[in-house]
């Protein structure tokens, strides 16, 4: 089974403290939508220059300046760049929180943090991070004190939200629309 990838936005919650317009967002990249329900946070290379560049409807997007062109096409407005270092900590609107208000353990604040594993060879240099799904993702979680939320349970059935009970990966066209409705996908390849 070929696993769908998606770009999706995850808008800043204080854009302006990075000097940018209303609406400015990390754009992510993924191959598994149907972990996006436990995103907690992003992670970021600390080394990479990013940038937020105007996407064709004239939003900001934050991703690596190394695939501005392969992601958002020939000449896209450059706004601004930042090392990693400069975005670590930046809060960010997730696509879902269900899962973290059903685990009564408080909000996580969905935020970015740095890790070298970050690469830039395809996505956005913008990685979508849930803990319980990769050991990188763990790492990441640990280092920020990012919430841990398994999200499926020992059968591989998820246990929230509008997809409990369904097999993992069998959610992935759910959710794929559900990101659709939810106006954060970016753009669907596959
Ligand atoms: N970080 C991975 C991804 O973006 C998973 C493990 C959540 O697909």
């Amino acid at each position: 089974i070929q696993d769908p990838s998606v770009y999706v936005t995850f808008a800043l919650r204080d854009p302006a403290a990075l000097g940018l317009p209303e609406g400015a967002a990390f754009l992510v990249w993924t191959t598994t939508p149907w972990t996006l329900p436990y995103n907690v946070g992003v992670a970021l290379h600390p080394d990479f220059e990013y940038v937020a560049a105007l996407d064709k409807d004239g939003r900001a997007l934050i991703l690596a300046r190394s695939l501005l062109t392969e992601v958002l096409g020939e000449g896209a407005e450059v706004l601004k760049s930042f090392r990693g270092t400069e975005l670590e900590r930046v809060a960010y609107e997730p696509p879902y929180t269900e899962a973290y208000a059903a685990e009564g353990e408080g909000k996580p604040v969905w935020m970015s943090g740095l890790d070298t594993y970050v690469s830039d060879s395809d996505g956005t240099g913008i990685v979508h991070t849930a803990p319980a799904f990769g050991e990188d993702d763990m790492r990441l979680a640990r280092n920020y004190g990012l919430p841990v939320i398994v999200g499926v349970d020992a059968e591989g059935k998820h246990r929230f939200g509008p997809w409990k009970g369904v097999f993992f990966r069998d959610a992935n066209t759910d959710i794929v629309r559900d990101l659709r409705g939810r106006g954060v996908m970016w753009k669907e390849k596959n």
